[in-house]
């Protein structure tokens, strides 16, 4: 009987060709997402990658990486565009730093409700962006996946009119419009990836931030904020991304399977974030957050006093403002 020392060797000194397991991947692809892995976004990016992996059988295999583990968003939209990453959801407004016009479903108040956010995004508003994705050389995919309606948190006081903003120190996304929109508010917004949110809160470098109750609730940003107030001041998705070198050097079958499980689980996932978005209030004031409602109307009427919406029109362009009003009406 060889040694034990002997076997070892010999193993290592075999091409790493032959080591490899006999049924492994035609593809091995990577998957990356700033939220944690109990998030919906997660959860179905996961269901969609094992269905992948099952009908494709075993030819396509995508790994999540969630919770940040492959860099903060800045960090991680870079690797996708050179190669190192095949897939990347990213919040529209984020992608605006390479696509300007993606950032156009975080206008301020833009969505009354979730029939006009799918009839826009679905429809002609998500076709715009989703050309000046391809010309920037990267792929969305058809189906923009739910982040939600954006809450504002606080460990100092709740907001509760447009006034409780003026000089209030508030992390928001690397993105000019986050910035555009809480500066027009009064309030002193911070740029910071989701990756360091948790800890600037905790040391207080920032009061307050502002997500939707499925993050707040799954990220633990209870722990570290006292006040919740439903602001509902912009509607966040995440596209889902591909580098296009990536998918189109998967064979047709395999680009076709991608997409339906992709855009399939985006439908699917929505659901489940609208129910958790609805019901997570009871449970985030049993962690022990204060919660208020907030009107509205004067919130948007600030907006509009400090010329957040003629900026935006501009910055935006006649074509996907006027796409996005067709679906919402007049904006200011
Ligand atoms: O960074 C955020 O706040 C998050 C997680 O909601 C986005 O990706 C926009």
């Amino acid at each position: 009987m060889p040694s034990r020392r002997s076997v070892l060797a010999s193993a290592l000194a075999l091409p790493a060709i032959l080591t490899r397991p006999a049924r492994a991947a035609e593809f091995s692809y990577k998957y990356a997402s700033n939220l944690p892995s109990a998030h919906p976004l997660n959860v179905y990016v996961g269901k969609a990658c094992a269905a992948i992996r099952e009908k494709s059988g075993g030819r396509l295999e995508i790994a999540l990486y969630p919770n940040n583990q492959l860099g903060g968003d800045t960090e991680v939209l870079a690797q996708l565009r050179s190669g190192a990453l095949e897939f990347f959801t990213l919040s529209g407004p984020i992608l605006a730093t390479l696509v300007p016009v993606a950032a156009i479903n975080g206008v301020g108040y833009a969505f009354k409700d979730y029939a006009q956010v799918w009839a826009a995004m679905d429809g002609p508003v998500g076709a715009i962006v989703r050309a000046e994705v391809a010309r920037r050389n990267l792929y969305a995919f058809e189906r923009i996946w739910d982040n939600g309606y954006r809450q504002i948190t606080s460990s100092t006081h709740p907001i509760k009119t447009p006034d409780d903003l003026h000089g209030f120190k508030i992390r928001v996304p690397v993105s000019p419009l986050w910035t555009s929109l809480f500066k027009a508010f009064g309030a002193a917004p911070t740029g910071i990836n989701f990756a360091e949110v948790y800890s600037a809160l905790e040391t207080h470098i920032v009061d307050g931030q502002e997500n939707p109750l499925a993050i707040i609730e799954t990220a633990k940003l209870y722990e570290v904020q006292k006040y919740l107030s439903f602001t509902n001041h912009m509607w966040d998705g995440y596209w889902m991304l591909a580098n296009p070198e990536a998918y189109r050097r998967l064979p047709e079958d395999l680009q076709a399977l991608v997409a339906a499980e992709f855009n399939g689980a985006a439908l699917e996932q929505r659901k489940a974030v609208a129910e958790m978005n609805a019901s997570l209030g009871k449970t985030l004031a049993g962690q022990g957050m204060e919660i208020n409602e907030t009107d509205p109307a004067p919130f948007r009427e600030a907006l509009r006093k400090a010329g957040f919406y003629a900026e935006w029109r501009k910055k935006l362009g006649e074509a996907a403002w006027g796409a996005l009003e067709q679906v919402v009406g007049p904006l200011a």
